[in-house]
């Protein structure tokens, strides 16, 4: 495969002003009939270039020139380019192919889902629909009509309004749809269907009223309220918080089962995966409830983030989708509780995103290069992304920011522009220098700032030195030290706030600064301090990075309960456990396990007159992967083992209070997705959890109890979750048959069915995966099933995946093979664990890697899987 690079960007030679498609859908396959209205690119100095168009897939019926065919010695059709040699200046070009979605396992251009028709083009999978100048900066206005069946099909869709619809006698019936705004071929949108409708309106700040519409299969029918709600709580926030308005009359969301990712946000057409969009009390979990009202949001920001003003080329992706991720968060902070928003957001970036960043696929904000862009949509251009937007934010501050988003979505309206011109309109509008910031974008890896002190007592001075260094990546060296926001705050011995008296300052110093590093070394002086203080460092996670300086354990514990950062007090919290477990490794069985964890959880658990969302979380230990990620040469067993005496060992000292916890978080009036309500059910959850742990009976009666009786899933799952990784073995099997027999008609709930198990030591050691994936529910065409059956074993039963014979390595590399030819993308995907081969002790490394090379050496591997495992192995 060949690699494109940024630097090699040019503008187009050809633009398109306009589109006009018209798709005869039938059962055998789709015709596509194209017209596109061409002329020479004024900007480009490529003259009278050949029109070059991209094809994947595509079969080819004709093409003529101003309404005159073409013989075929006027055009060369390459298979993934249509070459029209001489063209004109200006010109109307029409193209007929031939496409069959029904056989579309990829689900890339136009497929079919559960008996309708649906499309996925971003990033190049317009391509696979048509030949068209598949790239963000040709932007052209869409009219689109499609012509299907009118029993199966009743409900056809695409972007914009519907502007004419009718009969077309045999059965068939026909809807033409027109978009008014220009854009880019990767939003355009189709959906065919036996639909069910649910509407509601939206007014907006002008005074609009926007047609608000969901199409779902009819058993989902029950299951749209939450996502409609979530719509229009984001509009208004939209509005309010960055002062935009929806610019269209409807605003549609479709639900689809098979689908690659998430959501798209299709300009007017958003097209969810049926996971991150269908919701019911009973059959989806607070997170799952959560996640919908987060993706919905994400995908109506991007109408102006995203398709307003969209990306010049790929490498900007995080253009849109830092910011996105951004204001999607900002969002369901204000929406929620911020600190545990913020404390969801960093768990997910210090273990996941950190690991990426260090590991073979580590590539800028604003990557250099790439073979297949789809392998770029990752959580360093969504989380870092949106980590680098929210530095800007704290620099500026938020009047300077809203000042910056202003201009920069007033300069760019129906642009395709670069990560540049967004820091330049936050410069313009701010007046600040962020040339160095820039730096963000161009270097990869996670910095490390080295952090030590010291404190005068003679002349009241307390010192700060802050050392800033950041790890070489494939293919970067010698990186430059980088622009970083770092918050901190100071503690006395009560755990008072102490003013930060900077040398310069005057009396009323604040009790929280926001420093700037801009050099590789820094020293702070900060004085007037009768004592040492504490340092809070780095609080709200405001950079991210790894900072590294000497706790003590007195120090975390000290924090833990006096920080009034609460993302810091959870921070610290998070240390102290990391610290207890990674000094178990490998320790012997009956080495001591520091008293003062047990206090501090007693604490948490027993105090509710503490912040519950917030002790919720903090009552989490570490995850198995993020102790992974922190260590050196990493021992998975070990950790797991490691982490789970820890686990037992809160659990027997803590065994009253936890049934106490349960039986307090046990009352509560009718169910809602309140932080409240969430911590309540949580609280009680984890209680569970760990009581089933050490087999205790009452704590077993109460999760059979749970199981039975509730009325919603989080609970519901939360029992069951208990139970099967318990020692009980016959609970296990009886509420896995249970819960299957009363929801196996819902796919979203099969899928936590299945991944429940899979993620578990007990119920997903290998030969129970096999089983799994014999399953009648199980479907290799589903992406969601495959995720929640290999993904959630690789990436989350770490027992069970890294066990020392290699076997749960050699399974994944043969689902990766078998996915390989029918859906590249989800398969590239599913490489990732073993793609972290260096980071595990020898033994473990040397399978990992013999792993991978069993997937190089298959034959005909696609592009997608070619680059992560190449790229792995170098
Ligand atoms: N923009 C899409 C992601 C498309 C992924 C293509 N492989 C969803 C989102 O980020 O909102
Ligand atoms: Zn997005």
């Amino acid at each position: 495969p060949q690699t494109i690079y940024l630097s090699e960007y040019r503008v187009p030679a050809y633009l398109v002003d306009t589109v006009d498609l018209r798709f005869e859908l039938f059962e055998d396959g789709t015709r596509v009939h194209s017209t596109l209205a061409v002329r020479r690119n004024p900007e480009s100095d490529a003259g009278a270039a050949p029109l070059e168009l991209d094809g994947d897939s595509l079969v080819l019926e004709s093409v003529a020139l101003d309404g005159k065919a073409l013989s075929e010695g006027e055009y060369e059709d390459r298979g993934d380019k249509l070459i029209v040699e001489s063209v004109p200046e200006q010109f109307e070009l029409s193209v007929v192919t031939w496409i069959e979605p029904q056989n579309n396992t990829r689900l890339e251009g136009l497929y079919k889902s559960s008996g309708m028709f649906c499309t996925q083009c971003e990033a190049e999978g317009f391509r696979c629909i048509t030949f068209f100048p598949d790239r963000p900066d040709v932007m052209s206005r869409f009219r689109t009509r499609v012509e299907a069946d009118k029993s199966a099909y009743p409900v056809l869709l695409s972007n914009g309004n519907d502007v004419e619809r009718g009969d077309l006698g045999e059965g068939r019936h026909f809807v033409t749809w027109e978009d008014p705004f220009p854009k880019p071929c990767y939003l355009f949108a189709l959906v065919a269907g036996d639909l069910v409708e649910k509407r509601d309106t939206f007014t907006t700040c002008s005074g609009r009223d926007i047609d608000l519409r969901m199409y779902v299969e009819p058993r989902n029918a029950e299951k749209c309220d939450h996502a409609m709600d979530s719509l229009k709580r984001s509009m208004r926030w939209d509005e309010e918080t960055y002062g935009r308005e929806y610019d269209l009359e409807i605003f549609m969301i479709v639900a689809v089962d098979d689908f690659n990712m998430g959501a798209m946000e299709n300009k007017g057409l958003n097209i969810f995966n049926s996971s991150c969009v269908l919701a019911s009390q009973e059959t989806a979990t607070d997170v799952a409830f959560q996640r919908i009202e987060a993706i919905v949001a994400h995908e109506y920001f991007h109408n102006w983030s995203g398709n307003r003003v969209t990306c010049r080329d790929w490498f900007q992706l995080s253009l849109k989708e830092g910011f996105t991720v951004f204001r999607d968060s900002q969002f369901s902070a204000d929406v929620g509780s911020p600190t545990v928003k913020r404390i969801e957001d960093v768990n997910v970036l210090r273990t996941a995103q950190f690991a990426e960043d260090g590991g073979p696929m580590a590539h800028p904000v604003r990557p250099a290069s790439y073979m297949e862009i789809s392998n770029f949509y990752t959580l360093t251009i969504y989380e870092k992304g949106a980590e680098v937007v929210r530095m800007i934010h704290t620099l500026l501050g938020p009047d300077m920011f809203r000042k910056g988003s202003d201009l920069y979505f007033q300069r760019h309206d129906g642009q395709a522009v670069t990560t540049d011109d967004f820091v330049r309109a936050m410069e313009d509008a701010s007046g600040r220098d962020l040339s160095q910031f820039r730096l963000w974008y161009e270097q990869a890896g996670t910095p490390v700032l080295d952090v030590s002190d010291e404190f005068d007592s003679g002349q009241g001075i307390y010192r700060l030195t802050i050392r800033q260094s950041i790890p070489d990546t494939p293919g970067q060296t010698g990186k430059k030290p980088q622009h970083i926001p770092f918050a901190l705050g100071l503690l006395g011995s009560r755990g008072e706030s102490l003013p930060l008296r900077l040398e310069s300052d005057s009396q009323d110093a604040p009790t929280e600064r926001v420093l700037e590093l801009t050099g590789e070394t820094h020293v702070f002086e900060f004085h007037g301090l009768n004592e040492c203080p504490v340092p809070s460092l780095l609080r709200q996670f405001s950079a991210p990075v790894r900072v590294r300086y000497p706790w003590t354990r007195e120090q975390m514990l000290f924090l833990m309960s006096h920080d009034p950062d609460g993302f810091n007090r959870w921070d610290a919290g998070q240390r102290l456990a990391v610290d207890v477990i990674q000094s178990l490794i490998g320790a012997p069985k009956d080495s001591s396990i520091d008293a003062r964890l047990v206090a501090a959880y007693r604490h948490l658990i027993s105090d509710s007159s503490l912040d519950q969302a917030l002790v919720a979380n903090m009552l989490q230990l570490p995850s198995a992967a993020y102790l992974i990620e922190l260590a050196e040469s990493a021992d998975a067993p070990a950790i797991h083992e490691a982490r789970e005496r820890v686990l037992k060992h809160l659990a027997i000292a803590l065994r009253d209070d936890l049934v106490a916890c349960y039986r307090r978080n046990l009352e509560e009036g009718d169910y809602a997705v309140t932080p409240e309500q969430i911590a309540r059910r949580s609280l009680r959850n984890t209680a569970l959890a760990w009581l089933l742990q050490i087999n205790d009976e009452e704590g077993r009666e109460l999760a059979q109890r749970q199981f039975r009786n509730s009325d919603n899933m989080t609970d519901r799952l939360g029992a069951l979750r208990a139970l099967v990784n318990s020692d009980y073995e016959e609970d296990r099997e009886r509420v896995l048959e249970e819960f299957y027999e009363r929801f196996q008609e819902d796919p979203q709930v099969v899928e936590q069915w299945f991944s429940v198990q899979a993620a578990s030591d007990r119920a997903g050691q290998l030969p129970q995966i096999r089983a799994l994936l014999e399953h009648r529910a199980f479907d290799w065409k589903n992406p969601n099933k495959i995720r929640s059956v290999v993904g959630a074993f690789a990436g989350q039963n770490l027992a069970a995946f890294h066990r020392p014979d290699g076997s749960g390595y050699n399974f994944l590399a043969d689902q990766v093979c078998r996915l390989d030819d029918s859906n590249p993308q989800i398969a590239a995907r599913l490489v990732t664990p073993l793609t972290r081969w260096k980071k595990f002790a020898p033994a473990h490394s040397e399978l990992m890697k013999s792993a991978l090379e069993r997937i190089r050496d298959k034959s005909g591997l696609s592009r997608d899987v070619y680059e992560v495992v190449h790229k792995s192995l170098a």
